[in-house]
């Protein structure tokens, strides 16, 4: 009854939006309309239970996060807000007797794709998870105008096309003109000394106005409601019509667009630095504006910073929002008129920074010149903090240690991001144990002998009720009947429960029949968006994430290579029939992650053709993978492929979700698959490769991929065949020689023919398992029992107790 009169009601408020916003009744409605309206009411839910978070937050003068990231992967958010919120299921029956599918209403939503990849997604995740955990939290981002790109493969090649999500992704932001905030680059400082202090004055500046777009996020059962900021970039120079006669019109639109220019576009780099100026002024336009607008509101309720730390904590999301700190030293010197040292040390009681890569054309250096003339006055803070570090290092080191030099904030004209983190966080932490250890025992193995307190692990973790219960609501069915109800939404650890029908045969199969219905679902989408016809009897394996070569694609190619080959010398080959399926989106300037790109679809092309393979061996590109599709294809996925050479990944989160939906992990110890396999032991993941040790051991030694070539047939006839050429014309000379020779770098960089057998061999026991379906869903069911370790509920009680310190729900 309850339901049918919040049905009722739903179907009204919807009506309402229809009317006022699109001046349509239902019949007159489209679906992006239908979308628009229900998105208005669950915005307007979470936009009241928002004012009355923050009253209480104020009220109880408690310890606020500020999450900030130049990336939110945040996807889509109807479904998702209406599950928290607890009206899914009147929604979906207003729409339904407003004569609209709930299912096509949902897939019109545009995906927000304010992000790459892994850590713009776990920005995401961990919002939700804060929200739900009840701490009160605020996300930063910008409002990029276009979100990472769409992308088409044209002839096996990928082409990138621009995403104008904010179409209909508005619904969901909130403008808030009255908070907006005046960014200021360029110019130069005039020093005004007063004895012994100075009040610098920023003279012939650009002013930049950063207007805040403010997208409510809902918890699961809870009223609690976070906001996630999305800056957007407008000029304080209106066009003024009028100046046209003057000859200034042209000058004042040139001024527009150069300020806009700052939230038009996502970088699309991931683990990957490029020192671009509009890149650094992006980074410097949201931090200033979110420092601010913190800093604005903390004056206004406390009437001073000086308790300033005790009220928030600043989490930066790899390097990229480092400007904070020198951003927070301006105010509280510039503005605020405090002494250095108390401004210090407010600052570094704020901060705490997460190091999300290893990889070293990763880490950010900033060019001194530019940093200079684009930020004269961070610079000079930047100069202050560096000068002050080193002194602190030479009293440690000695003079002329090597160490000075390496932990040197400013080195060689460049800025060193992550150097200017380890100097002024509270904490430092890494994603994953492995990555951890790395941390302190390699990349900054100085800085932790001189402070190993500030170091910290918090390993990631999903956002489950997505990742799982809606994605996958056959498999969140049989979780509640086994685990007795749905306590395992807000207490992942009871998972657990599951693993007491580990042995009863007929959830084994019932978990079985899921796994199948939720191929032939994705085979249905797939069908209906590309036309191919997926083998739902063959294994699917899938490997999905970006194209990187150390994320190696390519190793899975050369192995499915190795497949055909072999099946076309002995056409009975026994052989576990598999479709294999990829999904990746390339930086459009990486040529070689390009060329991967094109070569799996010149494979997929030729085993397509081949009836040699017909009903055995399959290999499929998605187009456009993202959160979307991601959402599709977990629940369909068998087997997940996390090979990345170990000491290099340095989590992993796409792991965590095949884990979540039943998929067995084909991978190498390398970032959260350590835990994983310390979860569910070597008996229920398909572990190969060299560890992390063994790779640097090998590295010091001196690798010779040649060797590995030389003394195995299978690859010399694979890379034979990559040089020869592909039915469609197209041969990978390139890239053979990048594995054999080096082709002006170190030959074969990640070790794929390193640790070609060991792939091979794992796969040969994945096939065997696999022939065995109740050994393989009891695998299963264990890996599912066992992942609730990587909900995002626990990293952020993680965060909450080891480096925040704020209570939490739970
Ligand atoms: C930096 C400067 C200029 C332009 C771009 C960038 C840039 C952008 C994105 C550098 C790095 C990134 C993204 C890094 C990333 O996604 N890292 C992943 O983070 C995940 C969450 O912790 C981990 O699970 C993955 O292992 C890690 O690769």
């Amino acid at each position: 009854m309850a339901d049918s009169f919040r049905k009722d009601q739903m179907a009204q408020m919807i009506l309402a939006k229809l009317r006022r916003n699109f001046g349509r009744t239902a019949e007159q409605a489209t679906n992006a309309h239908m979308f628009q309206a229900c998105a208005l009411v669950v915005r307007d839910i979470m936009s009241a239970n928002n004012i009355a978070t923050e009253k209480l937050v104020q009220l109880g003068q408690q310890r606020q996060v500020h999450y900030l990231s130049m990336e939110f992967l945040m996807g889509r958010s109807l479904e998702k807000n209406a599950f928290n919120l607890g009206v899914l299921e009147p929604m979906k029956e207003a729409i339904k007797f407003l004569g609209f599918d709930p299912g096509e209403i949902f897939e019109s939503e545009p995906d927000a794709g304010l992000g790459n990849g892994g850590l713009g997604r776990l920005a995401a995740c961990y919002l939700e998870a804060m929200t739900t955990l009840e701490i009160p939290a605020t996300g930063y981002s910008i409002c990029y105008e276009l979100g990472i790109f769409k992308q088409k493969i044209v002839d096996g090649q990928q082409v990138e096309l621009a995403d104008n999500w904010l179409d209909l992704g508005d619904s969901w932001l909130i403008t808030r003109t009255d908070e907006t905030e005046e960014v200021k680059f360029g110019g130069r400082i005039i020093d005004h000394w007063e004895g012994n202090i100075n009040h610098p004055e920023h003279v012939e500046y650009t002013s930049v106005l950063a207007v805040p777009r403010d997208m409510p996020v809902a918890g699961y059962n809870t009223d609690h409601t976070n906001v996630l900021r999305l800056w957007d970039a407008k000029s304080p120079t209106p066009v003024d019509m009028s100046l046209y006669s003057s000859g200034d019109y042209l000058k004042a639109v040139e001024r527009q667009a150069m300020a806009e220019v700052i939230a038009k576009v996502l970088y699309p780099d991931d683990n990957h630095y490029e020192g671009k100026s509009l890149r650094l002024r992006q980074q410097y336009f949201f931090v200033s504006a979110t420092v601010q607008s913190i800093m604005r509101k903390h004056r206004a309720q406390y009437g001073t910073l000086r308790n300033f730390h005790e009220k928030h904590v600043i989490q930066i999301n790899d390097t990229h929002p480092t400007l904070v700190i020198p951003e927070m030293m301006r105010i509280l010197l510039d503005e605020e008129s405090y002494e250095w040292d108390e401004a210090w040390e407010i600052v570094t009681k704020t901060v705490a920074y997460t190091n999300h890569t290893v990889l070293a054309e990763a880490l950010e250096r900033w060019p001194q010149q530019l940093f200079e003339s684009l930020l004269p006055r961070i610079w000079g803070i930047v100069c202050e903090i560096a000068r002050r570090y080193q002194i602190e290092l030479e009293r440690h080191f000695g003079q002329g240690d090597g160490r000075v030099a390496r932990m040197a904030i400013i080195w060689d004209n460049e800025v060193r991001m992550a150097n200017l983190c380890i100097c002024a966080c509270f904490a430092v932490n890494g994603v994953s144990a492995l990555h951890s250890e790395i941390l302190k025992h390699d990349v900054f193995a100085d800085a932790y002998r001189l402070d190993p307190g500030k170091f910290k692990n918090v390993t990631n973790g999903i956002d489950h009720r997505r990742w799982l219960s809606e994605i996958n609501p056959k498999l969140d069915s049989l979780i509640r009947d086994c685990t007795g109800g749905d306590d395992y939404l807000l207490q992942a650890y009871k998972l657990k429960e599951l693993e007491k029908h580990a042995d009863d045969a007929a959830v084994l199969e019932r978990l079985g029949q899921i796994k199948r219905d939720n191929k032939l679902r994705f085979a249905d989408y797939v069908k209906s968006e590309s036309g191919i016809l997926l083998n739902t009897d063959a294994l699917f394996d899938v490997q999905v994430k970006r194209l990187h070569e150390y994320k190696r694609q390519l190793l899975n190619v050369l192995h499915i290579i190795y497949l055909y080959q072999h099946m076309k010398e002995d056409p009975h080959f026994d052989f576990q029939p598999r479709t294999f399926l990829f999904g990746a989106k390339a930086a459009p300037g990486y040529y070689v992650a390009k060329r991967i790109i094109r070569l799996i679809n010149s494979v997929a092309d030729m085993i397509a053709k081949d009836p040699v393979c017909k009903d055995r061996l399959q290999v499929t590109f998605l187009e456009n993978y993202r959160v979307s599709l991601a959402e599709k294809l977990m629940p369909a996925s068998e087997l997940s492929e996390q090979i990345s050479t170990a000491g290099k990944e340095a989590s992993g989160t796409g792991n965590m979700k095949f884990m979540m939906n039943g998929a067995l992990t084909i991978g190498t110890l390398d970032g959260a698959n350590v835990e994983m396999h310390d979860q569910v032991g070597d008996n229920n993941i398909f572990i190969f490769g060299l560890t992390a040790q063994e790779v640097s051991d090998l590295k010091a030694k001196g690798y010779h991929a040649y060797d590995y070539y030389m003394n195995n047939p299978d690859l010399k006839w694979i890379m034979k065949f990559l040089n020869d050429g592909f039915p469609d014309g197209e041969s990978y000379g390139d890239l053979t020689r990048r594995l054999i020779s080096g082709d002006g770098c170190p030959a074969d960089e990640y070790l794929l023919l390193a640790d070609f057998e060991s792939y091979k061999a794992a796969h040969e026991r994945v096939g065997k398992v696999y022939r065995d379906p109740k050994q393989w869903n009891r695998m299963s069911l264990i890996n599912i029992a066992r992942s609730g370790i990587f909900a995002a509920d626990r990293s952020i009680c993680d965060y909450a107790e080891t480096i925040w310190d704020v209570p939490h729900r739970g």
